[in-house]
């Protein structure tokens, strides 16, 4: 008899090779999503990783599956043929299972399975590659769990949604095997698209006509492209995070995707509303330590006309646009010296590169200005005792009752001051960078910043101060956590060339921080379409696809040089306006993709126990300028499904790309000119 499973209490596997491990983005779209996935499944929902013994230990906490389920069957009989794993709870919000598996006890069946993947798909595999061994191991391993779990669940049907090629094999092993999963793939980028936009290809106006196989041949990642591909075919619904990345994946992976499942957040919201701005307060407050350290013998400027700009991210010179910043940084600078401005800015790229620890002078700094804070409070705490002495002394005789400032210093209190204040004097220019960079001279960032000369002068109104390490608490220069330290901010700016989402912004606007993004990147193209004038929001978005490079870097410019001209009550309205829009990012509305997502999966796979009626979704609203703010030329009103961008219907073969780019038709974008520029 067929078996018939329960297409409305399925159960779902979330595989990705950031469960429990965290690498980089994947890590925070699985992570932060739980909540909302654990809220709708509860106990069917599983996620499934790789075990990795450093980070496992800290993360989860080991648990014994049920005997006698499925679950505890299938995983024994895998255990009884040398496979390790481990079953429990990750220990994040929601507690969700998890089940990591151990590649390296699989080991020794890495040849045979290399040649069963040459056989059953045509792949080929290079013995030195780790990453891909790596890929072959733990899609093995999932695709053999799933194979043992379906044979002993027969009633519910199951989903599997896998993340990046690194979790995607399982994926053609499953169709080839005909185990009785329903499959989705989402991609977070495209190998190649990465590879070519690192190098200096015109990536976006040659999309439609890359070579793929030779391209992915020309860089030794043949065999890799190959899992991402078959991933991508042979999964019954393929996805991406962004529309612009499903016009890459159209044309550098050949299938156009199912939908857009947009990256959210786990937004807190605070009971009071000012809450978040007291933070910024309490955290620019720390950030104003460092820099009269940093700065000290050059400090000459008033942190109350100053402006904290950052980007951070993983060190992508171009992808993530820090060529851009900088050179804009470099024109504003200009701009404000020949305005006879009184603002400061000052720039932060914190990116972690290669280093040798933090440098002597950026120490120094903190150390000088340390040491002076301390004398500074020893001779305050004497002056007040001075000054108690005297008083309680008190004899009656008028005019005795103050004591006479002179007197307040001893000798020895001015020699200290003094001494601390010598300390403070210096012949160079405050670093622009904080650590001994192990190839200085060829760092692309600090030879763009010695391009342009943003040196720290002490007549530049555009500092720099280059961070190439990640933040954290415990270090001891700007020893602050990555979100005080952009709470602590005014503005993040990520004028990003290749993107295919982009928490960095994402986060900024829910912690009520304006930010910049491009047109390029997903966050950026996500916001524009859902909001009627951006800007308004503090949601700057510069335009890379329909202007030379030039007029890009006046664009970022000209929204630098007004964001310096605001008065702090603009700036303040600013942030509550970024802040009402963590909503639209909630994963609590955004998760409902994911839904759409395994809706379509299951009526794919299973398209006889479903009616004919489509599932309704509830929609949301195009946000419309604020109140407070003129209206804009745009019209952009009404009701929006989230399918507006997700587009997750069977009618989505039918249709074409624009249907995906939000109705707007891509036109390229116009920066040919874009190495030669700087
Ligand atoms: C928050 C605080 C205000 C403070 C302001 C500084 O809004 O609640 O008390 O004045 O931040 O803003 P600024 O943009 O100058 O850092
Ligand atoms: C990718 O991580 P990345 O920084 O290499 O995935 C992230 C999560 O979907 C995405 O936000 C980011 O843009 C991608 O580039």
């Amino acid at each position: 008899m067929a078996v018939v499973r329960d297409v409305h209490q399925p159960l779902l596997f979330e595989v990705a090779w950031e469960v429990a491990n965290k690498v980089g983005g994947i890590y925070t779209v699985i992570k932060t999503k739980v909540p909302v996935t654990v809220k709708e499944f509860g106990d069917r929902f599983t996620l499934i990783g790789p075990l990795s013994y450093k980070s496992a230990p800290v993360e989860v906490e080991a648990e014994e599956p049920e005997p006698g389920t499925p679950l505890a069957e299938s995983l024994q009989a895998m255990k009884d043929r040398g496979v390790k794993y481990l079953y429990g709870r990750w220990l994040i919000e929601g507690a969700p299972r998890v089940l990591l598996f151990d590649t390296g006890s699989a080991h020794d069946r890495l040849d045979e399975w290399k040649a069963d993947l040459w056989n059953i798909a045509g792949i080929p595999t290079p013995p030195n590659d780790h990453e891909t061994n790596e890929t072959i191991l733990f899609g093995y391993l999932t695709a053999w769990f799933l194979g043992e779990f379906t044979s002993r669940c027969l009633d519910k049907a199951v989903i599997a949604h896998f993340h990046e090629w690194q979790a995607g094999l399982a994926i053609p092993l499953c169709r080839k095997r005909k185990i009785d999963v329903t499959t989705i793939f989402t991609t977070h980028a495209t190998l190649l698209g990465r590879y070519l936009c690192a190098g200096s290809v015109d990536f976006y106006n040659n999309l439609q006509y890359f070579d793929v196989d030779h391209e992915a041949g020309k860089r030794g990642i043949y065999h890799r492209y190959c899992i991402e591909r078959s991933a991508t075919h042979c999964a019954d619904v393929f996805t991406t995070v962004s529309h612009i990345t499903a016009f890459e994946s159209e044309h550098l992976l050949k299938r156009k995707p199912d939908g857009v499942l947009p990256n959210g957040l786990n937004v807190v919201k605070f009971a009071a509303m000012h809450e978040f701005q007291n933070l910024h307060v309490k955290a620019k407050e720390k950030i104003n330590d460092f820099i009269r350290g940093h700065f000290y013998g050059h400090f000459d400027f008033d942190l109350d006309n100053t402006i904290y700009l950052f980007t951070a991210g993983r060190y992508e010179f171009r992808n993530k646009g820090v060529d851009m910043f900088i050179e804009s940084l470099a024109r504003l600078n200009h701009r404000l010296k020949t305005m006879g401005s009184k603002m400061t800015v000052v720039a932060f790229i914190i990116m972690p590169a290669a280093t040798n620890s933090y440098t002597v002078e950026a120490l120094k700094g903190q150390a000088v200005t340390g040491q002076l804070k301390d004398v500074v409070s020893q001779i305050t705490e004497r002056i007040g005792q001075r000054i108690f002495e005297h008083a309680s002394r008190y004899n009656g005789t008028h005019g005795t009752e103050v004591p006479n400032p002179e007197d307040l210093m001893s000798k020895e209190d001015k020699v200290l001051l003094k001494r601390r204040v010598f300390a403070l004097k210096r012949t160079t220019l405050p670093p622009v960078v904080t650590h001994n960079m192990a190839d200085d001279a060829a760092d692309p960032i600090l030879n763009q910043i010695r391009r342009v000369q943003l040196f720290n002068r002490t007549s530049d109104r555009v500092k720099v101060i280059f961070h190439p390490e990640f933040l954290n608490s415990n270090n001891p220069i700007l020893g602050l956590d990555y979100e005080e330290f952009v709470r602590g901010c005014h503005m993040g700016v990520f004028p990003s060339y290749y993107e295919p989402f982009g928490y960095t912004p994402a986060e900024c606007t829910v912690m009520g921080i304006p930010n910049i993004t491009t047109n390029l990147s997903g966050f950026g193209c996500f916001m524009e379409d859902l909001l009627e004038s951006p800007e308004d929001y503090g949601c700057y978005i510069v335009d890379r696809r329909n202007q030379g490079v030039d007029e890009s870097v006046e664009q970022l410019t000209n929204q630098l040089l007004g964001f310096t001209m605001k008065s702090r009550r603009q700036r303040i309205n600013q942030r509550n306006r970024t802040e009402r829009l963590s909503e639209l990012l909630d994963w609590k509305s955004l998760g409902v993709e994911y839904a759409k997502a395994r809706q379509l999966a299951l009526r794919r796979a299973y398209p006889d126990s479903f009616d004919d009626d489509e599932p309704e979704f509830t929609g949301v609203q195009r946000v419309g300028a604020p109140l407070s703010a003129p209206g804009s030329p745009r019209f952009r009103s009404g009701m929006m499904t989230p399918g507006d961008y997700a587009t997750l219907t069977e009618e989505m073969e039918h249709l074409s790309t624009t249907d995906y780019m939000g109705g707007k038709s891509w036109q390229g974008i116009n920066d040919v000119d874009d190495e030669s520029h700087y």
